[in-house]
């Protein structure tokens, strides 16, 4: 097979990239090593800053995020028993996010992708990535019991931090930036009303908790846990005990409790890889770089990747110009930096860390206080959260 683009992995970059190729008019095919069902199954982000949500606009997909998805203008820091809110709306002169799971924004794009024709090879075994430092990359892969050969102009390593694209660099190559946090989180989906309409990040001596949502009718919440913890080992009902112990009284007895629908536990990472263009690859998304979950970026990052990889790709076939494939890699670091900075603070100031002790807490305690009592630092705050323009 011979295409222009082959994109390796069908996650949000994948296939938000296929789809902004495709309404350029430029040649991809998705390579992705799970089925369909897989990849839908993973409950992941839940947080659309704006400069997604209009990507998601651009290429035709929006239509039920906007019908579905929740607008919200703030959200709630909850610490030394009560609740602030941070009013994004207003501090940020009317910019708002949007709660739309990753979950209905992948079947979105897998949707328009099938009801455009477009070619997706699922269960794609042993991927592996030739020649791109040459003219003519290669993507071989097993299928059905045959091996097959992709040549093409370009590949695009959309295939998450434990794929095959980044691993395919040579490690003189590359340099890997990272932090890995001493603890992980716990998430819970239920089919509960959420605990408010907004989101509640807390701030708690026992450790951190977050309460978020996919609908008016089904939640989302979280507690900071140990790496030691297994998810067998969480019950429905010590989740709840432990979140309920974690929130302001109020919260705590409005809290709806109902079985989980899932459960699993994510450690907590900071990691960028650079460059992010090898020759001719490119790598997007957690690929290249994962931020911890407490800003909610990572699938945001995923998005704007994708949109300055898309245009560099088109611009060269439209305008026969490498400007924008040379300056991929440094635009979009620049983003990633900003946002990694952004996720790493707010994690420091959410979590409970054993190592730093009392003299931490009340560290914490202090920039909470600085944080909801002052318009600049909530402004700060409310600018990053919402998302730095593209
Ligand atoms: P993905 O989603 O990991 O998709 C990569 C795809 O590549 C496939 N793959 C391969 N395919 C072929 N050959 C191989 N060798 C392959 N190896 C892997 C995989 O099967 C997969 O389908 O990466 P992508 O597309 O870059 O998307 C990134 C996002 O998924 C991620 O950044 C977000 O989920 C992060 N994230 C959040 N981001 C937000 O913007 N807002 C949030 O509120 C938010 N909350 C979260 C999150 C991530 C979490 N976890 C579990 C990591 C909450 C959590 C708990
Ligand atoms: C989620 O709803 O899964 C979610 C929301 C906000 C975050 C992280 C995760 O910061």
């Amino acid at each position: 097979m011979k295409v222009q683009v082959a994109i390796v992995g069908a996650g949000p970059s994948g296939l938000l990239l296929g789809a902004l190729l495709h309404k350029a008019g430029v040649d991809a095919v998705i390579l992705e090593a799970k089925t369909p069902e897989y990849v839908l199954g993973r409950i992941r982000a839940g947080v659309l800053e704006q400069v997604s949500v209009d990507l998601l606009d651009t290429v035709g997909v929006g239509e039920r995020m906007h019908r579905e998805g929740l607008v919200h203008g703030g959200f709630e820091l909850c610490f030394g028993g009560a609740r602030h809110r941070i009013d994004m709306k207003r501090l940020t002169g009317g910019k708002q996010v949007m709660v739309y799971g990753q979950t209905e924004v992948t079947r979105d794009l897998m949707d328009a992708r099938l009801a455009a024709g477009l070619t997706t090879i699922y269960e794609a075994a042993d991927v592996s990535l030739h020649d791109f430092d040459g003219p003519t990359p290669r993507v071989r892969y097993r299928k059905d019991g045959a091996t097959h050969e992709i040549e093409c102009d370009f590949i695009a390593g959309c295939d998450g931090f434990h794929g095959v694209s980044r691993a395919s660099v040579p490690a003189g190559a590359i340099r890997n930036f990272e932090r890995v946090y001493p603890f992980g989180w716990l998430g819970v989906l239920s089919d509960t009303p959420p605990l408010a309409h907004e989101l509640i990040y807390s701030n708690h001596e026992r450790g951190f908790a977050l309460c978020s949502m996919r609908s008016m009718t089904r939640s989302r919440h979280y507690v900071q846990c140990s790496l030691d913890d297994k998810v067998e080992q969480w019950s429905d009902d010590a989740f709840w005990d432990e979140l309920r112990r974690r929130l302001d009284p109020a919260a705590a007895e409005s809290l709806v409790t109902g079985p989980s629908i899932e459960k699993s536990i994510a450690p907590l990472r900071s990691f960028v890889a650079e460059p992010m263009r090898f020759g001719r690859l490119f790598l997007a998304g957690d690929a290249a770089h994962i931020v911890p979950p407490t800003g909610a970026k990572g699938l945001n990052l995923a998005a704007s990747d994708v949109s300055y990889l898309g245009s560099a790709i088109t611009e060269y076939y439209q305008e026969r110009s490498s400007a924008g494939i040379d300056g991929y890699s440094q635009r979009c670091l620049r983003r990633i930096w900003r946002a990694e900075r952004f996720s790493w603070w707010f994690t420091n100031l959410m979590h409970k860390f054993p190592e730093t002790g009392e003299f931490g807490q009340k560290m914490q305690a202090a920039e909470l206080d600085y944080l909801v009592n002052s318009v600049a630092a909530s402004t700060t705050m409310a600018e990053n959260y919402v998302g730095l323009p593209l």
